[in-house]
């Protein structure tokens, strides 16, 4: 485990390695305690370094076993060699030459999940960001490109199956049972993107042809007997592949492109190049084990590691605070793929949602960070909602400024310009600047400064003058190291809407620059003023969620509710109902607090039923309407003194509401939309299930819902269904015969199915209240758990942890006790993980007193131990300063 040094690494730091490593040539030898790798590495000195500069090389616990230079081994004067670095002191005068290298590694004993490790008896690797430097040394920065040639030997029997990057070269056989397959990757890349796997594997293959007529072979490799399973992701990635030419003119550039699932991953997936391999949980899917938003996610996932091969791949970062480049541009392209398969609108909502429930509270709490990082002590804890999420509605922001053929034609000319590059924001930005002709200096703050702006709004009408006023204020709230902020500019989507619904025309406009239905907001404070309006209009602003920001509208209610009913911006219709929620449960939690029963207005309810009921909405649409504002969103808008108590009862109180005042057309709704057919994971239906879903969770509050959601439970035909069921069944009514039922049927229907088990642990997890952390202390003993798994760990302490409020929040400390001795003996095998988990008290803070101190000082428990991974060690103390 690597411990803290205590060093920063600084962006004004860059400097190119005085060495380059075009040509890189690995053999490994596989064998679970004891592989042997061989480096052989075409080293070339820059241009106009002095020949006496030594090679430095990055390790990571590594044992060396043999250096030769030229072929000749070298002298132990002429190197020092530790685990986590390889210096050869005095280099050949020469401008090139050849590294020999020979390292061992036991993947067996590979905890941490980075590097050469084992899942399931497969042989696989993860290098991004730094894990190429625990199977050997080397230049371990994204600016060394090198072209690759990997040679792998393995038993036949243990490992019939022997993959690597690039194109396959060559395969044959070796003596006692030995194999060997040897890979190519012609297109230069850096080392994060390496990947070996080896194993036994079923393949589920199939084929592309591309838009200049290349076939292309695709494989999707899984455990044995789960191909079937595999067949979802693999229309979603010949979707992918097909998108990608058509709307960024993308084509595939090898002549096989190969998915490997495994069962033990510390994220998502990695893209590296030629040959993804990513968790298990984001490809296998069929309708018996998978929810539609499983569906969702293996698509949008597997579409974005495909997107790396232009966005990461050809062109990658110059340095890990490049990060951004990759990440934000490829989710963009991911939310835009998603959005073209499924429905624009909905799509946006959700995520904005997402947006809202991760980054923002990582903006406003004690890790914020701009989009591109100036400064890092473990970069894998950059891997953020900030950097992702966030960059990605940067690129967005670029086109809504800019126009899509504008923005399309930078993206060419971004791909044209730095194809085969290690690249900077600079180099994204400028392309923009040069097709557009306009200055993004001032925009460029979005990647530079940390924070959510604000906006606060107030408008005037003078039906006189027929004027109509936008008083509009900006203010960046300060964020760590960061106390004084420079004026951003925002582009601000914006309409103005008449009694009739319809836009409202002006015949001027001043105090801003407005184009095509947006303002650009750059000064500190602009009046706006529309000329030629006679009658006051309701103003629609940041229609679908043009730039990440926080707005304080000074609006009246009913212009609100007009708004919800009215607004033709689909995203502003949902912001309108969605604001009104969460004006109505911050209300009702001061009611709370002051010892009061929260009172709600009638049409609030009605709206909801109105807009559940209306026939020309899409349903997923109505079901994320109706969908509350979680517990942790109304937390964050309260900012701070939060109870979760008192918010979870706000949130009960008015859903119960809703209930009530709605019951006979939620029943009726509720039985017209039960499924009919055969399944399909189509958005349509998907959106058709989450409605009648989000019904159920309504109706489960009024008397008989246990039993409704009994039935629900029974006769589902599918996961999403059953699952919905089993989350209502356990969360509403927990401790009953119906909710201790259906989870034993569960448990018993699943048992061996780790991914389906998931989610059991998940939901229970979830229960609210103070009993749950005893009842995840219990679950961490069930066979099925395993706290060495990722994926176990996130659903049953990672949902612990950040999704539920009132059990983990609870008031006597105990969830935080809990919490801080599962993360310390999760962080003895996987810092990365255990790092990650350790986030969810990042806003700590916000909470009332009594928890804020209990919180506190389980931060301070974890600080004081001693030899803490640098992983946690950064995240801990950021958290508390
Ligand atoms: N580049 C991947 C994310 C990723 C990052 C680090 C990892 O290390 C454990 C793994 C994956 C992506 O954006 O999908
Ligand atoms: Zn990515």
């Amino acid at each position: 485990m690597r411990t803290d040094t205590g060093h920063v690494f600084k962006l004004e730091d860059y400097r190119p390695s005085d060495y380059l490593i075009p040509r890189t040539s690995l053999g490994f030898r596989l064998s679970p305690d004891a592989t042997h790798v061989t480096a052989l590495l075409t080293i070339e000195r820059r241009e106009g370094v002095a020949a006496a500069a030594p090679l430095v090389l990055d390790g990571d616990g590594l044992t060396l076993l043999g250096v030769a230079v030229d072929g000749h081994t070298l002298p132990a004067s002429d190197y020092e060699a530790t685990p986590d670095r390889l210096t050869i002191l005095k280099p050949p005068a020469g401008q090139r030459f050849e590294l020999r290298l020979e390292t061992e590694v036991a993947p067996a004993r590979n905890e941490a999940l980075m590097g050469l490790y084992r899942s399931n008896n497969v042989y696989c690797t993860q290098c991004e960001a730094e894990g190429f430097r625990r199977i050997t040394y080397f230049l371990d920065r994204p600016d060394i490109l090198s072209v690759y040639t990997v040679r792998i030997e393995a038993p036949h029997n243990e490992a019939p199956l022997l993959l690597s990057n690039g194109n396959p070269v060559e395969s044959g056989t070796l003596a006692d049972g030995w194999h060997y397959a040897v890979w190519h990757d012609p297109f230069p890349k850096p080392c994060y993107l390496f990947a070996l796997v080896a194993g036994a594997l079923g393949k589920l293959a199939d084929s592309f042809t591309t838009m200049s007529g290349r076939h292309v072979e695709l494989g999707i490799y899984v455990e044995p007997g789960k191909k079937r399973l595999a067949g979802y992701a693999m229309d979603a990635l010949k979707r992918s592949m097909k998108w990608d030419e058509e709307a960024f003119g993308r084509e595939y550039d090898l002549d096989v492109f190969n998915i490997v699932a495994v069962s033990d991953f510390n994220m998502g997936a990695m893209e590296n190049k030629g040959l993804n391999v990513f968790n298990d949980k984001y490809v296998l899917a069929d309708e018996e084990t998978a929810t539609d938003a499983d569906f969702a996610n293996i698509e949008a996932i597997i579409a974005h590691e495909y997107f790396h091969n232009w966005t990461g791949n050809r062109i990658t970062c110059r340095d890990w605070f490049q990060l951004c480049l990759k990440e934000g541009l490829t989710v963009y392209r991911d939310h835009e793929f998603s959005a073209d398969q499924r429905s624009r609108a909905v799509k946006r909502i959700a995520e904005v949602r997402t947006l809202r429930a991760h980054q923002f509270p990582e903006d406003q709490g004690p890790l914020a960070h701009p989009v591109r990082p100036r400064r890092y002590r473990e970069i894998n804890n950059f891997y953020t909602a900030t950097v992702y999420e966030k960059g990605s509605e940067v690129v967005r922001m670029i086109r809504t400024m800019l126009g899509p053929e504008t923005f399309r034609a930078g993206m060419d000319l971004y791909f044209e310009r730095h194809d085969g590059e290690a690249a900077t924001i600079e180099d994204f930005l400028k392309v923009f600047e040069d097709v557009s002709g306009r200055d993004l200096a001032q925009f460029a703050l979005w990647y530079h400064q940390a924070g959510t702006p604000n906006l606060t709004v107030r408008s005037t009408h003078n039906a006189a003058a027929k004027e109509f006023s936008l008083e509009i204020e900006q203010s960046v709230p300060p964020t760590p190291s960061e106390s004084r902020k420079r004026l951003m500019h925002i582009p601000l989507a914006f309409g103005l809407v008449g009694a009739d619904g319809s836009p409202v025309a002006w015949t001027a406009v001043e105090g801003a620059a407005v184009d095509d239905g947006l303002i650009h907001i750059r000064k500190r404070r602009h009046t706006v003023r529309f000329s030629g309006v006679s009658e006051r209009p309701s103003v629609s602003l940041n229609r679908g969620f043009s730039a990440p920001i926080t707005i304080s509208v000074q609006q009246k209610a009913d212009d609100q509710f007009f708004l919800a009913a009215h607004d033709s911006d689909a995203f502003s219709r949902w912001q309108a109902f969605n604001t009104l929620l969460t004006d109505a449960l911050i209300a009702a939690f001061r009611q709370i607090l002051g010892g009061k029963q929260p009172v709600f207005a009638a049409r609030l309810a009605e709206l909801a039923g109105s807009i559940a009921g209306d026939e020309a909405l899409e349903p997923a649409y109505r079901a994320l309407a109706l969908a509350l504002p979680g517990e942790a969103d109304i937390a964050r808008d309260i900012g701070k003194g939060i109870d979760p108590d008192a918010i979870f009862a706000a949130r009960e109180a008015l859903a119960r509401a809703i209930a009530e005042a709605n019951r006979e057309a939620f029943l009726a709704l509720y039985d017209g939309l039960a499924d009919k057919g055969p399944f399909s994971p189509d958005a349509a239906s998907a959106g058709r299930r989450a409605l009648r879903n989000i019904l159920l969770d309504y109706l489960s509050l009024l008397p008989g819902g246990a039993a409704l959601a009994a039935r629900h439970f029974t006769c589902a035909t599918n996961m999403t269904d059953r699952a919905a069921a089993l989350a209502v069944l356990a969360h509403r009514h927990s401790g009953t015969a119906e909710a201790d039922d259906a989870l034993t049927a569960f448990e018993a229907r699943y048992r061996g199915d780790a991914l389906v088990l998931d989610k059991w642990f998940q939901i229970q997890a979830g229960v609210p209240g103070a009993k749950t952390v005893e009842k995840v202390r219990e679950l961490t003993r069930h066979p099925a758990f395993s706290i060495a798994n990722p994926n176990r760990v996130r659903s049953l302490i990672g949902t612990f942890s950040s999704a539920n409020q009132t059990g983990f929040h609870r008031a006597d400390g105990e969830g935080y006790r809990f919490f801080v001795e599962t993360v310390l003996e999760v962080e003895k095998r996987n810092p990365q993980v255990a790092a990650r988990l350790a986030t969810a008290l990042r806003s700590w803070r916000s909470l009332e007193p009594g928890r804020q101190a209990k919180a506190r000082q389980a931060l301070l428990d974890m600080a004081k131990v001693e030899n803490l991974s640098a992983d946690l060690r950064d995240i801990v103390e950021r958290t508390l300063a």
